[in-house]
């Protein structure tokens, strides 16, 4: 049945046989088919709908995720095999949509898959971006930014008829609507819309990602995330923020209209997610629009709160946006009257500083919007949203306890096991059936067979089976040589300095040394990075020199190299993390207690029964309750004492270095006459000098823990039967981190769709 609609389809397009295809060929039938039986399946509805906003939604590809979901994909993989070819090859034809930085993009597209495998009507609202994050590459032990694209004339994109006109301060923009179909797993669909901008111009990129910003009809969708380091990059992320919630507010008056909706009762019929600030300024526009259909001020403001619902992701402070007053107005004057008149209502309300709208220097706090004028606020793990209750958003907490709840964050199985991963779903389907593909708490199932050592030797087995199968991916795609029997350690996420890359460099130091000391480990490591530095970013981009410098430092060391090894892997997106996360045996999860604000790598690792290294930060908190002290490694400061340091202003990274001397020799190395005949002298003493003079994310003050938790749990591996049965019990635990346990609390507590 599917293999003749998909021979249909081949002849049609290339008037030849499936068996004489090519790998992209065949992608593009497989597209073309994909999307229509999509269609054919429809889309969930209802009186009440969700709309999550979202600046990023890194969907990675799509054509395995929307088979698995779809049913089909057993049924497509023997189907290309009888063509000869198999379904890795022809989704390597498939470009990667990389629309998104990290996790707050990944999560938006976990929830969507769930919203719609929950069958919850339930949209994505985004920017159609014609250059995803930038493509990384290494060019002397450096990270070089080149441009991602990712549309082509055929995509998954479909383009609709569908306008609107964005009103800016000198000019109007039309906004054209693309749609995504959102597949559901046994489900009808929904879908992700993107808006674009018809004037775009890609010829206004320069040498590497360098283009001119002041162009905007021209660069308004071009990028995700232009640097804003400057007025103009600022101003350009104002415009792309404006012109994502006029549309999306357009779009959803427009839907309410067509299904004969009274907008006085908006909220009953639509409620919207507003994930972190960047759609924040979706509140004043509503409240325009609706003003325009003739609603009073009052009320409308009214309308809107109860419409809108806020996700914090952060407590950096410098995550947290506040645009100054004049850049808003010189972007959108027709929102300030709104912005003023919502701030006015808070100052003649509470005398406090912290919550005001606008501050005394004139910047405008979006959170603070989002807070007052929503109806709910959630953190995205337990101690986080404990934190923004207890610290970081005390104040308002006091004047709103009821809009406070936490939702601890999830990832989607049908990517991270089911697509990610088939001989352990498969042989998880072999013990314990079917039912935790729906329902993951299933899992826990697997508890039964703790004792059972053949099922925990299969568990090791198919671990290095996908061990193989990435040494041979990174073989092919990097011209990488890794070693299966080693422990692989891996860190992959944004290049942050609180993610603490630098301090999992430093342990690679520490051993370096040892064993040129002669004191080598019995098993050997190999430590995988992988991670993209922001390009105005210049200590992450320190960091990522000293790692290349060390790789090439090792690779050129057989005495060392034979123990310990050190890749970094060029352009980590979700494809790669889809290969090394079924891989790894230690899920390095090594934060500043307090600044992650939840991780969702480390749900992964776990699901795929690596055992994680880890601070008591964000969900490694929750990820200890659940599996116990024996099966996961937890050192470093607490976030109590970590926020204390902050307050008191004591930690002084200085005598850390001074008072130990193996803390001191590593630190040292960094600038030492190896490294520096390696690299560039003024990314490596700049590094050296920010560890000893300022370690804001207070690498120094865990360091020695973590080196001995390290190697306490490096000799701990050897112990392949105990180590198989923390695996167990970490894949059987994971159920908890399930994006649908995760959007069926958001929808019982916040949405209440049907
Ligand atoms: I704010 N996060 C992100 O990826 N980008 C951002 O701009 C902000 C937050 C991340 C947090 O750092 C993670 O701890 C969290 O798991 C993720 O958002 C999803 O909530």
């Amino acid at each position: 049945m599917i293999e003749k609609q998909l021979q249909d389809i081949i002849t049609r397009r290339y008037h030849k046989k499936a068996e004489e295809c090519g790998s992209e060929e065949l992608y593009y039938s497989l597209l073309e088919l994909t999307k229509e039986i999509t269609k054919e399946r429809g889309y969930n509805e209802g009186e009440r709908k969700l709309y999550y906003i979202s600046a990023e939604f890194l969907i990675g590809k799509l054509l395995s995720n929307n088979l698995i979901n779809l049913g089909l994909f057993e049924e497509v993989r023997e189907i290309l095999e009888r063509f000869g070819k198999s379904i890795e090859e022809v989704e390597a034809a498939e470009p990667e949509p990389s629309l998104g930085n990290g996790g707050l993009g990944r999560l938006a597209a976990c929830f969507l898959d769930s919203i719609a495998t929950l069958s919850l009507p339930g949209d994505g609202i985004g920017l159609n971006y014609h250059y995803g994050l930038f493509r990384q590459i290494f060019e002397k032990h450096k990270q070089k930014e080149l441009i991602n694209p990712w549309i082509e004339p055929e995509s998954w994109l479909n383009r609709t008829d569908i306008y609107f006109e964005i009103p800016f301060k000198n000019f109007t923009l039309k906004s054209r609507l693309y749609d995504i179909d959102v597949t559901g797993y046994g489900s009808k669909n929904n879908k992700l819309h993107l808006f674009d901008v018809e004037t775009v111009d890609e010829g206004l990129v320069e040498e590497g990602i360098r283009f001119d910003k002041s162009k905007v009809q021209k660069n308004l969708t071009l990028f995700l995330y232009p640097d804003d380091s400057d007025k103009e990059g600022n101003l350009l992320r104002i415009y792309q923020q404006y012109f994502m919630v006029s549309s999306g507010a357009q779009l959803i008056l427009k839907e309410c209209r067509e299904k004969g909706y009274d907008l006085h009762k908006l909220d009953q019929h639509v409620v919207i997610q507003i994930n972190d600030t960047h759609p924040t300024l979706v509140i004043p526009e509503l409240i325009r629009l609706l003003m325009l259909e003739g609603i009073r001020m009052d009320e409308a403001i009214g309308i809107v709160s109860r419409t809108c619902a806020y996700t914090n992701h952060t407590i950096l402070s410098e995550a947290l946006e506040k645009w100054p007053f004049d850049y808003l107005n010189e972007v959108v004057p027709h929102l300030m009257p709104i912005i003023c008149e919502l701030d006015t209502r808070v100052k003649e309300e509470y005398a406090d500083e912290k919550v005001q709208i606008i501050d005394k220097d004139r910047r405008v706090h979006m959170a603070h919007i989002d807070i007052h004028y929503g109806f709910s606020v959630n953190g995205v793990a337990a101690l986080h949203t404990g934190i923004l209750e207890q610290s970081e958003l005390k104040h308002f907490y006091d004047i709103y306890p009821e809009k406070f709840n936490n939702k601890t964050n999830g990832i989607t199985f049908r990517r991270w096991l089911l697509e990610a991963n088939h001989p352990l779903a498969d042989y998880l389907v072999s013990l314990i059936g079917e039912g935790f593909k729906k329902d993951a708490s299933e899992l826990e199932r697997l508890l039964e067979y703790r004792d059972d050592s053949r099922v925990k030797e299969r568990l090791l087995a198919i671990k290095m089976e996908k061990k193989l199968a990435l040494k041979q991916y990174l073989a092919e795609t990097e011209n990488i040589e890794i070693d299966e029997n080693s422990i692989f350690d891996i860190q992959i996420k944004r290049l942050h300095e609180y993610k603490r890359q630098q301090m999992n460099a430093l342990y690679v130091i520490h051993k370096y040394l040892e064993i040129k000391k002669g004191r080598v480990p019995s098993t050997p490591v190999t430590l995988i990075f992988g991670a993209k530095a922001a390009p105005a970013y210049v200590i992450a981009k320190d960091i990522i020199h000293l790692i290349l410098c060390l790789q090439e430092l090792i690779q050129d060391d057989p005495q060392v190299r034979r123990h310990m090894n050190l890749v970094m892997v060029q352009n980590y997106n979700v494809t790669k993390a889809e290969k090394l996360i079924p891989a790894c045996d230690i899920s390095e999860q090594i934060s500043l207690a307090s600044k992650e604000a939840s991780g969702t790598s480390n749900m992964k690792f776990m699901l795929n029964g690596a055992v994680t290294l880890g601070t008591m930060d964000g969900a490694n908190v929750e990820i200890h309750d659940l599996v116990g002290d024996d099966n996961i490694y937890i050192f470093g400061a607490g976030s109590k004492e970590v926020i204390e340091h902050y307050a008191k202003a004591d930690y002084v990274s200085k005598d850390y270095y001074e008072l130990d001397p193996q803390i001191k020799e590593a630190v040292d190395f960094i600038t030492g006459p190896e490294l520096m005949k390696i690299g560039d002298p003024e990314n490596l003493n700049r590094l050296q000098k920010e560890l000893i003079g300022k370690d804001w994310f207070m690498t120094l003050l865990d360091l020695k823990d973590y080196i001995h938790t390290k190697d306490r749990m490096l000799k701990d591996y050897e112990d392949r039967e105990s180590w198989s049965e923390k695996m167990l019990v970490n894949i059987a635990k994971a159920g908890y981190f399930s994006s649908d346990r995760t959007i069926a609390q958001y929808n019982e507590d916040i949405w209440k769709l049907r």
